[in-house]
């Protein structure tokens, strides 16, 4: 088996749906979390100047999204086709949007465009994209997003909104009206080796 060392901050993060990839799979990996002066330190060894960076066995992988794939491939988390593959990528290109509309949000300057962006998070990014996954798992079964077994694209869609409901004041009642979503959440938190990552996971910070 290569040697996997992800590097990223403390924080959940865009580190944090490697860290559930390679619990999913049962796979051994270091766990790098660097603050500071090490992360200070690392920076002008990584490849863009940024983390997450996986390296597998002394080959650098930045860019979030090339190391999920990469993982995905090499842990059987991709689906079996093309389509598959692609659907996969559908939802993480979909999660970036989410993650796009929320940086308005969390970012804005002024208190008038700041609760104008939320509002709109609220209105129509959160409904928009928990329709579009109960459209997805009705077309398949009510299962997994694709196929029949968990992918990343299940995995990246439970990190994502397991920051949502950690934040209850800001997104309450999150799955209240979407029972398939939530029936996909709590099946994605109960598969076993996810479980067991989750139980002994660090607080986000
Ligand atoms: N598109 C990149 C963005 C990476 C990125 O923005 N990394 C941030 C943390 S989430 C970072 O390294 N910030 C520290 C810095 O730029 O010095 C990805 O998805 O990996």
């Amino acid at each position: 088996m290569p040697s996997y060392k992800l590097s990223y901050f403390k924080k959940q993060g865009r580190g944090e749906l490697a860290r559930l990839m390679f619990a999913a799979a049962g796979k051994e990996f270091e766990d790098e979390r660097l603050e500071g002066e090490t992360w200070l330190s690392f920076k002008p060894k990584t490849p863009y100047g940024q983390m997450p960076v996986l390296t597998v066995d002394g080959t650098m992988i930045n860019q979030s999204g090339a190391i999920s794939r990469y993982l995905a491939r090499e842990f059987g988390l991709y689906g079996m086709t093309n389509i598959e593959n692609t659907t996969c990528d559908i939802f993480l290109e979909t999660i970036n949007d989410v993650i796009q509309d929320m940086m308005k949000y969390y970012y804005a300057q002024d208190e008038t465009k700041k609760a104008e962006a939320f509002k709109s998070v609220q209105d129509n990014t959160i409904p928009k994209f928990l329709k579009y996954i109960t459209t997805i798992l009705e077309g398949n079964g009510n299962t997994y997003l694709v196929g029949s077994e968990p992918t990343v694209a299940d995995i990246a869609v439970f990190d994502i909104l397991d920051r949502f409901i950690a934040d209850p004041t800001t997104y309450p009642g999150l799955l209240n009206a979407y029972s398939a979503v939530q029936s996909l959440f709590e099946r994605v938190k109960t598969v076993p080796n996810i479980k067991k990552y989750l139980d002994g996971r660090l607080s986000d910070g």
